[in-house]
């Protein structure tokens, strides 16, 4: 079982404020942000160690130049998905990585009130770090799903993804920051919250359940964990997310991903991130992929811009490797997505196959789950990519907190 072989330490690292603060890379506010005033956050990062499966490339080089990064992509999108000549050229296998990485993850606990006795574990998009969960760009709680779920009770730990925030950013943006490293992470602490003691702040006998929420990229890699680690989580909350693919080269076309030191100089440089974390090319990039326009403030999206978060080219590569049922889990499994959302419904949640029975893009995913204890969907009307951020966002988080309850009391 791939769920053994991530039966390993996991230490605690003190977070020195000192350090990150001279990176203008992760947003100042965040830094020092330790969750909303309704709950008692810790933030801390954790020396995460993990074994998984990597897809082995050659012929790539983390600190390549723009023209060959783009030649990449090119190569890609002509024989998407993973079409013979790519993987020819790029790719030669799977190999086991064993790798220690310092992840950067906080705590959110109520402060008062009710007090559920399971977790959500956040996993956020490409783009954004963890702040994704608590954002606040606005300056009020409206658009923190971690304030909205410690008002109804829920305690939640958001982290940033490895290569993201105050997470590692290990150099080699293709053989180790891809998304097998990404689902083992995500199963580990999913697997540390379920025991005592090794996430700071968590009960001492650790949470009875563990709902796993993910975000775009987040879902692609909570998927991952309901196929390779079935037994890591309870619930899986797949939003911004389909089963449908025939957008993502699209996606990719329109986002002119290329490197975060090339395109946001002020704000990376390739001493922090080597030239294989990459954001998109232009503001109107981001806007195209993630936002529907006019349903939101343009705060939120002007911050989300400034901030944007890298993610690596093997992430990008390898965000659909894998995608495979997941007959073992036995737990429940909702999808929540923007009815606009481009990347994942090529901007229409509602266009189904001639003749099918779905009624909306989503469904598509049960497919996946055989043996789910129980599957629904819901599209958030008026929004894009980011439907959290966007003004039906905070609305439709209450669909979020009872899935998560219905799993709770499961
Ligand atoms: C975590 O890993 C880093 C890098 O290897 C190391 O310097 C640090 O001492 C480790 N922290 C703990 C608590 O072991
Ligand atoms: C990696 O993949 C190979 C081939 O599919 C398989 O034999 C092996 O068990 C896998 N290892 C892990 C850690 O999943
Ligand atoms: C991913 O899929 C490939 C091809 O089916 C398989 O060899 C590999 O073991 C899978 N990787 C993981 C982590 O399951
Ligand atoms: C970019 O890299 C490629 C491959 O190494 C090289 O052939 C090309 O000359 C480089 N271009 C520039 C502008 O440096
Ligand atoms: C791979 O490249 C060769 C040579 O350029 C071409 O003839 C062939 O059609 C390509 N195959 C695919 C699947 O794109
Ligand atoms: C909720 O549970 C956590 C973990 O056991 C605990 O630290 C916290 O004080 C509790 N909060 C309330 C309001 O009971
Ligand atoms: C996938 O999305 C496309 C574009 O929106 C749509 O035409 C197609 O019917 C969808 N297929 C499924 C199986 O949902
Ligand atoms: C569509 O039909 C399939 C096969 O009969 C069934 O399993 C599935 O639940 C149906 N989906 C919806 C949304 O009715
Ligand atoms: C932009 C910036 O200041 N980046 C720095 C972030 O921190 C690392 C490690 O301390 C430095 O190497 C970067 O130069």
């Amino acid at each position: 079982m791939f769920s053994s072989l991530l039966g390993s330490l996991a230490l605690l690292v003190p977070l020195t404020f000192a350090q990150s603060s001279a990176n203008t890379s992760y947003a100042p506010t965040d830094a020092y942000r330790l969750g909303p005033s309704n709950a008692a956050c810790t933030l801390q990062t954790y020396n995460v160690t993990v074994t998984s499966n990597n897809t082995v490339f050659t012929n790539v080089n983390s600190y390549a130049n723009e023209t060959y990064l783009t030649a990449v992509w090119q190569t890609f999108l002509a024989t998407f998905p993973y079409g013979d000549n790519f993987t020819e050229g790029y790719t030669t296998g799977y190999q086991e990585v064993t790798n220690t990485y310092a992840i950067a993850g906080t705590l959110c606990t109520p402060l008062s009130g009710a007090n559920t006795t399971g977790v959500q574990i956040l996993l956020h998009g490409i783009g954004f770090d963890s702040s994704y969960w608590d954002f606040t760009a606005d300056g009020t709680n409206t658009y923190s799903y971690v304030y909205s779920a410690a008002a109804a009770g829920h305690s939640t730990f958001r982290y940033d993804r490895l290569g993201t925030g105050l997470s590692e950013k290990p150099t080699d943006g293709y053989n180790v920051v891809q998304k097998s490293t990404d689902i083992a992470i995500a199963a580990k602490l999913a697997e540390m919250l379920r025991e005592g003691g090794a996430i700071v702040g968590s009960p001492t006998g650790g949470y009875d359940k563990v709902v796993m929420v993910g975000h775009s990229y987040g879902s692609l890699t909570a998927q991952g964990v309901t196929v390779l680690s079935p037994s890591a989580v309870d619930g899986a909350l797949l939003t911004g997310y389909s089963a449908n693919s025939t957008a993502v080269p699209l996606f990719f076309a329109a986002s002119g991903f290329a490197s975060a030191s090339v395109v946001m100089p002020d704000r990376y440089n390739a001493a922090e991130v080597s030239n294989s974390y990459l954001v998109t090319v232009g503001a109107w990039n981001n806007q195209l992929l993630y936002w529907y326009f006019p349903y939101y403030d343009s705060a939120l999206y002007n911050y989300a811009r400034a901030f944007e978060q890298p993610a690596t080219q093997g992430v990008l590569l390898t965000l659909g490797y894998n995608i495979t049922a997941a007959p073992a889990f036995t737990g429940a499994v909702s999808v929540i997505s923007g009815a606009y959302d481009f990347p994942f419904c090529q901007a229409n949640c509602y266009a189904v196959p001639a003749g099918s029975n779905f009624t909306n893009t989503l469904e598509g995913v049960q497919a996946l789950y055989p043996a789910a204890s129980s599957f629904s969907t819901y599209v958030v009307p008026d929004a894009g990519h980011v439907w959290h951020l966007q003004y039906s966002g905070p609305t439709a988080y209450q669909e979020m907190i009872q899935f998560a309850e219905r799993v709770f009391a499961a």
